[in-house]
């Protein structure tokens, strides 16, 4: 467990002491940041030990308003868009992808954009892949009908590793992030894996512009609870400003295990905190498989994640297109790690 644990607030329950405490330890990590040497929060207040703590506001953290730049005569789509139902069935059952495809048939190149209306934002879905080609049909017949109910401009994107080196979860979102921006101008990023379906339509996947946001908080692989407090694994969404911000995940994770802390350490490291769901909302079924095998040096690297973070990351992506290719339900991208 890392010292800022509790930087991981779900800021409808925290209390003001909670939050509080949040800031302080942010405030703490950040006076060892060279990056922050002269960094003084506009609204810090000193307290009684010495700390500075602050009250969250949206200004602290600099952030755009994210909006579709797209220059439309279509009215925005509604805030809460209608017709969500909360609770959905899963279908877990495998398909395959021509019978996919054939139910929707209003999806072109792996993407979609609402008819009537504008959507709020464009998002790209971030999809790590490799031989799961039975999750990817379970997948894909259950997200695209979530996430055309939610009125969202979306494009699906599959980025599969080649044969050869461990998988790397963490890199393969670094290329995701930079193929999907080589298309449209993606105001959103949903880092998901393709065993996990969500469970409530509630459960929006768009970006809050003020902080990254976890949904996956409560998965059935760990019996509808968050594993540990600082988890940011499973999904989660950040925008395009947050995911600089940190420079993406580290690229140097290979095997299973520990990208996804190195991640939430960044965010906690950029400053910022992790909004989550309630969790009815944030529930997710997931999809059985055989556990990855360890990356045994993950600990190692996560204790020298700080002075890594600058040169490793989004800044030092080294990768190449072996195939990139706009299937009706999703855009496939196989890479080779360079
Ligand atoms: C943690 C893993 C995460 C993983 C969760 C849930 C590590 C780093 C060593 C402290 N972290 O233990 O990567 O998402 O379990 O499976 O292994």
């Amino acid at each position: 467990m890392h010292s800022w644990d509790n930087s991981i607030v779900n800021r409808k329950s925290a209390t003001a002491e909670q939050r509080n405490r949040t800031y302080i330890y942010l405030e703490r990590d950040a006076k060892t940041d060279d990056r922050n040497k002269n960094y003084t929060h506009p609204e810090s207040v000193e307290t009684e030990e010495g700390n500075k703590t602050y009250t969250l506001s949206t200004s602290y953290f600099n952030a755009t308003t994210s909006t579709n730049k797209e220059k439309d005569s279509l009215k925005k789509c509604p805030l809460i868009p209608p017709g969500l139902a909360g609770k959905l069935k899963v279908d877990k059952t495998p398909k395959t992808i021509e019978a996919i495809e054939k139910k929707y048939e209003m999806l072109k190149d792996g993407k979609f954009k609402p008819k009537n209306c504008t959507a709020r934002q464009k998002v790209a879905i971030l999809i790590p892949f490799r031989d799961r080609e039975s999750h990817l049909g379970i997948f894909l017949n259950h997200m695209h009908a979530f996430l055309m109910k939610q009125q969202l401009e979306y494009g699906i994107y599959v980025v599969e590793q080649t044969k050869g080196l461990e998988f790397n979860r963490g890199f393969l979102f670094n290329v995701g992030y930079k193929e999907a921006l080589k298309d449209s101008d993606y105001d959103c990023f949903v880092l998901h894996d393709v065993d996990l379906l969500p469970e409530n339509d509630h459960n929006i996947y768009t970006c809050p512009v003020d902080q990254p946001k976890h949904l996956a908080i409560a998965s059935e692989k760990w019996q509808y609870k968050l594993p540990y407090t600082s988890y940011f694994g499973g999904v989660s969404a950040l925008t395009r400003e947050q995911y600089e911000a940190i420079n993406g995940f580290s690229n140097e994770f290979f095997g299973w295990g520990g990208e996804d802390d190195d991640f939430y350490n960044r965010v906690a490291w950029a400053k910022m905190s992790v909004y989550r769901l309630i969790s009815d909302v944030g529930r997710y079924s997931a999809l059985e498989h055989k556990p990855g095998a360890a990356n045994p040096k993950r600990n190692d690297i996560i204790s020298k994640g700080k002075e890594r973070m600058w040169k490793d990351g989004l800044n030092s992506l080294k990768y190449e297109i072996i195939q990139k290719t706009y299937k009706k339900l999703y855009i496939h991208i196989i890479v080779k790690i360079v």
